[in-house]
């Protein structure tokens, strides 16, 4: 080690892991933005809460920033390493530590992934219900430093209603343990739902403890193919009307096009503009036919074109791969992002002005929408061409983006629904979030980061 600095993180932590070949710098210094170049000084890998203490301490003593990483599915850069910041990855830390039958409660380390809870909730015939694409390489760490949503939120939210208890290590080095799985704790102020969401910027969690609840009844799964996106939202209205709904997805045809170059199954003999997948529950002859009304009633009134409805769990999973397979089918193309929301009341209105908005703005650019609209969640990737420079692409697609900003704000609605503001919506923060309320995160900041060590210039500027 010829950087005195990290000497002196050997010295206070001498069992620590650390990396700093230049392949692990590449590695552990990028997200899925790809869109920084990738700088750390060195990558440290704890095993224990207390090696994660230790680091911060010494990154106290001496201003190093840290960047905590789980398993860098991150679509918004925010852990990204591009400034010379000590990478601090919970991949070590990945057990399970508990599961408590009579809590309902599975307690695991931070880097644990998220596929690797469902199977042990599963083992205990229960469920983790926060679930999306990237289950097998994103960590239960970055899902709460998100507060991701995915694929069932219409049916079990967010990531934020899943978590009964945390242990953080603050930036200024304390170890807390918050909520520890009370049910009822109305002692003050909930620490714990503060640092849901907060990117990395105020603590470093290292454990969770995880609600667990029951299998869903039995479930089909629907494609819907639909003729024009005017009616996206009186399908949704009808099938949630008649149904028990688990998931509400939606996607274009420009989407099924790269799933389907990617390898994905046919559905359907025609093309159609849109598309729906819609899993709900039906387990009796009753819920069937409530399935079977709510498809005929939107084919008699032209809101649906055709569909299909899984008759296996393969097919079920066939249709699934349609929408879960469009962020891996197009990130070949480096696209830009947005991941908007607005209530679901004004999702029709907000969505003809979106439409109108990017039809114009991108005559020469194509936009894959797709997304949670039963949530109010849509996801415009813009792809970038191959024969248009990265930079060029980027500033064309910010501009875009301040007038998607000003009409989310006209709408009331959010410019990242789930993925977080990290680096890439930092600049639109103020589009969603009042001067006093970022004057306040800023607040927040300080006390739990005197010194700003953790994850400076993600979300708010450093
Ligand atoms: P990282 O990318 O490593 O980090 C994300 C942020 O969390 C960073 O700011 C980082 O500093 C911070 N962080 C990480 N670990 C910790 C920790 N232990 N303590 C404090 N801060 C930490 N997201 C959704 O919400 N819904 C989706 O449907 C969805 N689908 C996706 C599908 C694909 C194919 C991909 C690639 C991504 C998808 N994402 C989705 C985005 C991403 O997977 C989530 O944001 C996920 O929660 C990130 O977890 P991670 O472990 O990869 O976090
Ligand atoms: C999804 O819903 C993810 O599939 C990823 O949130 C969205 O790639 C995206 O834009
Ligand atoms: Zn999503």
């Amino acid at each position: 080690m010829t950087d005195p600095r990290l000497a002196d993180l050997l010295q206070s932590v001498p069992d620590l892991r650390l990396k700093t070949d230049a392949a692990d710098l590449e590695h552990y210094g990028r997200d899925w933005t790809r869109r920084w170049t990738p700088a750390p000084l060195a990558i440290a890998l704890p095993g224990t809460v207390a090696e994660v203490q230790a680091v911060v301490q010494w990154a106290n003593r001496h201003g190093v920033a840290v960047v905590p990483s789980g398993g860098r599915t991150g679509l918004s850069g925010g852990a990204v390493a591009a400034n010379g910041e000590l990478v601090l990855s919970l991949e070590r830390m990945n057990k399970v530590l508990d599961f408590d039958a009579v809590d309902r409660t599975l307690t695991v380390q931070a880097g644990i992934a998220l596929e690797a809870v469902h199977n042990t909730a599963r083992e205990h015939g229960l469920v983790y219900p926060v679930d999306f694409g990237a289950r097998g390489s994103c960590s239960i760490g970055g899902n709460i430093a998100t507060n991701a949503g995915g694929i069932r939120v219409i049916r079990y939210g967010n990531t934020r209603e899943w978590i009964a208890g945390l242990t953080v290590v603050t930036g200024a080095g304390e170890v807390l343990e918050l909520n520890r799985a009370l049910v009822k704790n109305s002692s003050g102020y909930d620490f714990r739902q503060l640092m849901i969401g907060s990117e990395g910027t105020l603590g470093i969690v290292v454990e969770a403890i995880l609600r667990l609840t029951d299998p869903p009844p039995p479930t089909n799964v629907m494609l819907l193919a639909l003729p024009s996106f005017e009616v996206l939202m009186r399908v949704f209205a009808e099938f949630r009307g008649r149904l028990r709904l688990e998931a509400f997805e939606f996607f274009t045809d420009h989407a099924l096009r790269h799933v389907l170059a990617h390898g994905a199954h046919k559905p359907l003999d025609q093309e159609y503009p849109y598309y729906v997948v819609t899993e709900f529950a039906s387990d009796d002859e009753a819920t069937e036919a409530a399935a079977m009304a709510a498809f005929e009633h939107c084919m008699e009134q032209g809101w649906v074109a055709d569909g299909v409805i899984s008759q296996s769990e393969a097919q079920a999973q066939q249709i699934w791969r349609l929408r879960e397979g469009i962020t891996e089918a197009v990130a070949r193309y480096k696209p830009y992002k947005n991941d908007v929301s607005v209530r679901i009341s004004a999702m029709p209105a907000f969505l003809a002005q979106a439409q109108a908005l990017l039809g114009q703005a991108y005559p020469h650019f194509e936009v894959v929408w797709f997304g949670h609209i039963g949530d109010g969640n849509l996801h415009i990737n813009v792809l970038k061409p191959d024969d248009t420079a990265d930079a060029e692409f980027v500033a064309q697609c910010e501009q875009v983006t301040k007038l998607l900003a000003q009409a989310l704000q006209a709408h009331g609605g959010s410019i990242s629904a789930e993925h977080g503001i990290g680096l890439v919506k930092k600049p639109y923060l103020g589009s969603t979030r009042s001067d006093a309320e970022v004057a306040l995160m800023r607040g927040v900041k300080r006390v739990f980061d005197p010194n700003g060590i953790l994850n400076p210039g993600k979300l708010l500027d450093a």
